[in-house]
């Protein structure tokens, strides 16, 4: 049992549930390709909404599923979800960049990643069948920060971004990504837990033979898991991440980072072919590179494909048609990359830092505050100095 610790910020955390702070999956960023994801604000006011590789749901108020909620359908992909109309192509191996529009530093927790096999197509798939096994999960982290530095607060310091790898050795196919974030700021009261799960359509090519065992999504938590009735604000807290074990082949966690977009992709639609209605087919370029380290919007194009069978092909032909653009932001990218390491020498406390911290880390290694200490092999982070 530990000892409660003394936080004039509780009650301000606990009022901190406005709805307005909450988040969703705008997009997903693979091997460049920028794709939109389902808004859940907008799109269900929305006579013709575009067609995406995020599942819509009703939640029109960044909502969450509750705990007594956890064996009704509204936890496999949020409330009232209903598949996404396209889906996106990755490499096993590869790994996805996942944009939230914002998260508030209040609702901490972990983030955990499935991935559920759809017997066809994903875009007409039961969900209620789906068996979803785990490919990441990262929680608890450091105890000895305010209330704990979580899975959470490595997305919020990675730009409200989670980059998860698809296993190398599950089977090509397609799948539901199940990307889930589990707020934690009230959990240590009945039903008080808050699961955002957000659901995305990938079509995984190359792979391995492995067909992992999944569980129904409805039988993952239960209100009285030991992750989802917990009292974060404790000291000596040994936290237990919810769900079923890692699936072998998966690593806990990757290397967090910013991925550079240099194209547009446009959700594939089952048969082949580009999302039509709703989705943007500007043709010219938008060069906006950021300022910041790693990150560069560029050329936007749709991917235009005729027959299944050359979906691979021909998306990626159409994504990097815009050549020029994407070169010339590389080039900015890359001189902003350079500036900003050499600019920013020191990380804030709690910021990630390390020379090694990351193949693709690129921000700053030295700690302005604090001492940088290696929680594993891609996550470096400044941390007070006892
Ligand atoms: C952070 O994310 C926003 C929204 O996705 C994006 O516009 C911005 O360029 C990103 N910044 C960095 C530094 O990656
Ligand atoms: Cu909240």
């Amino acid at each position: 049992m530990g000892i409660v610790r003394i936080s004039p910020f509780i009650a301000a955390l606990t009022a901190a549930t406005t709805v307005a702070a909450h988040g969703h999956v705008s997009h997903i960023v693979i091997d460049g390709l920028f794709y939109q994801g389902y808004d859940p604000t907008s799109f269900p006011y929305q006579a013709n909404p575009p067609t995406v590789v995020g599942w819509a749901t009703s939640q029109t108020d960044n909502g969450f599923v509750e705990p007594n909620s956890f064996a009704n359908a509204d936890i496999i992909c949020h409330k009232s979800s209903v598949n996404a109309g396209g889906h996106a192509q990755v490499a096993a191996g590869s790994s996805i960049s996942i944009s939230w529009d914002t998260w508030p530093e209040s609702h901490k927790g972990p983030m955990i990643d499935y991935l559920a096999a759809c017997d066809g197509d994903c875009e007409s798939a039961d969900k209620a069948a789906l068996a979803f096994f785990k490919i990441d999960e990262v929680g608890l982290i450091d105890d000895s920060a305010s209330n704990g530095f979580w899975g959470s607060d490595v997305l919020i310091q990675n730009n409200n971004t989670w980059l998860v790898q698809i296993p190398s050795n599950i089977k090509a196919g397609n799948y539901v990504l199940r990307h889930e974030t589990i707020a934690l700021h009230s959990a240590g009261s009945a039903n008080g837990a808050q699961a955002y799960p957000q659901c995305i359509n990938l079509e995984v090519t190359g792979g391995g033979a492995d067909v992992p065992a999944g569980t129904l999504a409805t039988e993952l938590y239960t209100p009285q898991d030991p992750g989802i009735l917990v009292n974060i604000y404790t000291t000596g807290l040994a936290y237990t991440i919810p769900g079923p074990a890692l699936i072998a082949g998966a690593s806990s966690s990757v290397a967090q980072s910013s991925s550079a977009i240099t194209a547009t992709g446009t959700a594939t639609v089952p048969g082949g072919g580009a999302a039509a209605p709703g989705t943007t087919t500007a043709a010219g370029t938008t060069t906006t590179a950021a300022a910041a380290t790693t990150t560069a919007a560029a050329a936007t194009s749709t991917a235009v494909v005729s027959t299944p069978t050359t979906l691979a092909t021909s998306t990626r032909a159409a994504a990097t048609s815009p050549t020029t653009a994407a070169t010339t932001t590389t080039t900015t990218a890359a001189a902003a990359t350079t500036t900003a390491a050499a600019e920013v020498g020191a990380q804030s406390l709690y910021g990630q830092c390390g020379m090694d911290a990351g193949k693709n880390y690129a921000g700053p290694t030295a700690c302005a505050e604090g001492t940088c200490k290696s929680w594993n092999p891609y996550y470096y982070q400044c941390v007070a100095t006892a």
